[in-house]
């Protein structure tokens, strides 16, 4: 007893970080739970319905992560965009260091060159992981703004956030697709109806939908310097202006001869749909990858507007309804 008066035990970084776990084990089940849209349950924390995973993530994150200014978090609500959005990222910050022709992303998925933030946060039981990668760190989330601890939002810190967002029909669309990919094969299909009245009702990986998108827009009307907001429609119609904007707002615009050399054209090129989806790293099934999902699963059509071939014209009038009335008043519309 005497001991530990004079000598208080200091928590080791692995301690503090245990400790996280523990009060994540903790919490979880307080918390309001619903099924999934595949096999994992989902606990509504602060308003979003996120999984074990994303929660603990983000309890770590909000616990130990040490920002760094040149840290770039490249963030999205699922299927809006973030393969894509990954890809530009990395190649625009990368770009002098590769070759087009013999590109990081000819060989590798944009998951395995921008890592998944609330993921790899858990990576080797401490936080060494996350401290170990050169800067500039590119990370990616799903996570909703207000989750991430002030040290990382507030104004003086320079950590930057890229987010991109979709009109929700065809995030709907894809997030359905994706999640019968990912259903295990004992469980019956997910009905679109079934499903789409959950999405409607908020009840969807990070959703609501609309309150993730809201968070950032909100967060990049009052601070545009830490927030740049994209939509996956408008880098589809202008993709070079898009691109062009990214670059600026990280601080790496694109010099005279940059442009002269069409490296803009090439990052637009080489990121495109039609280009990642050709290559062989993203044509691999998961059997060969150690991973619950194939980097195929992420491309599938790439289109604005694919889902005029699943909604009927009632779902797609709620859906609008929806979103006209979440967005009222706040400034912000889809198109
Ligand atoms: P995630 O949030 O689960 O990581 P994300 O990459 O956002 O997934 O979603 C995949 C969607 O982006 C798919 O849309 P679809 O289902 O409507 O087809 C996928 O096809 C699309 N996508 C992937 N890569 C690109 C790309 N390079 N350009 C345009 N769209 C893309």
């Amino acid at each position: 007893m005497e001991t530990s008066k004079t000598f208080p035990s200091v928590e080791t970084p692995d301690e503090a970080y245990q400790k996280t776990f523990k009060n994540c084990d903790e919490l979880l089940p307080t918390l309001p739970q619903t099924k999934g849209w595949w096999s994992v349950q989902l606990f509504q924390y602060h308003g979003f319905w996120i999984h074990i995973f994303g929660i603990r993530g983000s309890m770590l994150i909000h616990d130990h992560f040490k920002p760094r200014s040149t840290d770039i978090v490249v963030a999205t609500s699922p299927k809006c965009g973030t393969t894509w959005l990954r890809a530009l990222v990395f190649s625009i910050i990368n770009r002098a260091s590769f070759d087009f022709s013999d590109h990081p992303l000819r060989k590798a998925n944009p998951q395995d060159l921008v890592p998944f933030f609330e993921s790899i946060i858990h990576k080797d039981g401490s936080t060494s992981f996350v401290d170990g990668i050169p800067s500039p760190r590119l990370l990616s989330t799903h996570l909703p703004y207000s989750l991430f601890p002030t040290r990382m939002t507030d104004d003086t810190s320079a950590c930057r956030f890229v987010y991109i967002c979709r009109d929700p029909k065809d995030v709907f669309v894809s997030k359905w697709h994706f999640a019968n990919k990912l259903r295990p094969k004992e469980l019956p299909p997910l009905s679109l109806e079934e499903t789409f009245d959950l999405f409607c009702k908020g009840v969807s990986h990070y959703g609501p939908f609309w309150d993730h998108v809201l968070g950032y827009w909100k967060a990049s009307v009052e601070s545009p310097k830490k927030v740049l907001f994209l939509k996956y429609e408008d880098v589809k119609k202008e993709p070079l202006g898009c691109v062009r904007k990214v670059a600026e707002f990280l601080g790496v615009p694109f010099t005279p001869e940059e442009e002269n050399k069409e490296i803009v054209e090439q990052i637009v090129k080489l990121c495109s749909f039609e280009s990642m989806s050709n290559q062989v790293v993203n044509k691999l099934d998961k059997r060969y990858q150690q991973r619950p999902i194939s980097n195929s699963d992420f491309f599938r059509k790439g289109e604005v507007g694919d889902w005029v071939n699943h909604l009927s014209p009632q779902m797609a009038e709620k859906l609008d309804q929806i979103t006209e009335q979440k967005l009222q008043d706040t400034g912000f519309i889809f198109h």
